[in-house]
């Protein structure tokens, strides 16, 4: 029923928002991966934020409610990926599947398997369920799916400076993570990682091999939990390799950055797949130190708006 208005959302999707105060930060980092580049003050005014990523249980209300169909359940066109493989145009999504030893980390194809059936209802897999997953962050959803949830439940999505800005959680933007200057302060994981030689021996000192409940690590100094690790998410801002070349402010802070431009946000090692990209932010689960060091509130990430995984979750937005 794509066409019909939008029903009201239940009012209790709203409650317990949490309110992130309007501040000027230093955004971005000039101390890890490039793309973070360069470390820049920004102002964001303030916004209420969801204070745990999307589950499954509230996507599950917002299927049931507008009998909305994900980007993953829907068999790919042809005519979009030209080059493709008409035997892999069929729907499904990318399921993290370790193989049994090491292999090169450059090569993601080696983890990545395009799992026929795969979806927000089978995260894992044409033969998994969402069985005692309910509290866990919705997976599979691209970007057509967390805008469809985000308008039904009369909310939006965070820009990037947003995310990061509630990911500091009140707290200075200059130690190396969101709590801190050490990941596992004291021996106690902060947040849903990897632990061990990825990808293949994922030791799960942290409790956990797949995502968590939400809530399962500590909250931020606002209260907002999992903002790093678990699930990545989606922001609404292009991807530009370079954030800091935006900036249209003449003075030296940036109001309220949105990103680069579409048209700028292509892969350009896919120069036929013409298909734009979005930041993501905060980590997942996969993130490891030996691989992947995104834990941290400056880390991005660029994600193909028609792509999902098994990793890939998100949060909403109110604006006053
Ligand atoms: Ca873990
Ligand atoms: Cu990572």
């Amino acid at each position: 029923m794509p066409n019909s208005p939008a029903p009201e959302a239940p009012s209790d999707l709203r409650a317990g928002m949490i309110w992130v105060p309007g501040d000027a930060f230093t955004m971005g980092s000039d101390r890890h991966y490039p793309e973070e580049k360069p470390a820049r003050r920004v102002r964001v005014d303030g916004f209420w934020i969801d204070p745990t990523p999307v589950t499954n249980r509230q996507f599950e209300a917002f299927v049931r409610a507008t009998g909305h169909v994900t980007t993953a359940e829907i068999p790919p066109r042809a005519e979009d990926y030209p080059g493709a493989d008409p035997r892999m145009l069929k729907a499904a999504s990318l399921v993290f599947t370790p193989p049994a030893g090491p292999v090169p980390l450059e090569d993601v194809s080696r983890w990545w398997e395009w799992s026929f059936g795969a979806s927000w209802r089978r995260p894992r897999g044409r033969k998994s369920n969402l069985k005692g997953l309910e509290d866990h962050p919705v997976v599979h959803v691209a970007w057509a799916d967390v805008c469809a949830y985000a308008a039904w439940a009369g909310k939006a999505l965070p820009t990037e400076a947003e995310w990061e800005l509630a990911a500091w959680g009140g707290r200075p933007s200059d130690t190396e993570f969101a709590w801190g200057d050490e990941l596992v302060p004291g021996g106690r994981h902060m947040a849903n990682t990897f632990q061990g030689a990825f990808p293949h021996a994922n030791t799960c000192e942290d409790g956990f091999r797949w995502t968590s409940p939400v809530g399962s690590f500590p909250a931020n100094d606002l209260g907002l939990v999992d903002m790093i690790g678990n699930v990545w998410e989606w922001t609404t801002d292009w991807y530009v390799a370079n954030p800091g070349t935006v900036t249209k402010s003449p003075c030296c802070v940036s109001e309220n950055p949105l990103g680069g431009a579409e048209g700028a946000s292509f892969d350009p090692a896919l120069p036929r797949i013409r298909i734009p990209r979005k930041v993501l932010k905060g980590g997942s689960h996969m993130c490891a130190p030996v691989y992947c060091r995104r834990y941290r509130p400056a880390a991005r990430h660029a994600q193909a708006i028609d792509s999902s995984m098994s990793h890939l979750g998100f949060r909403c937005v109110v604006r006053p």
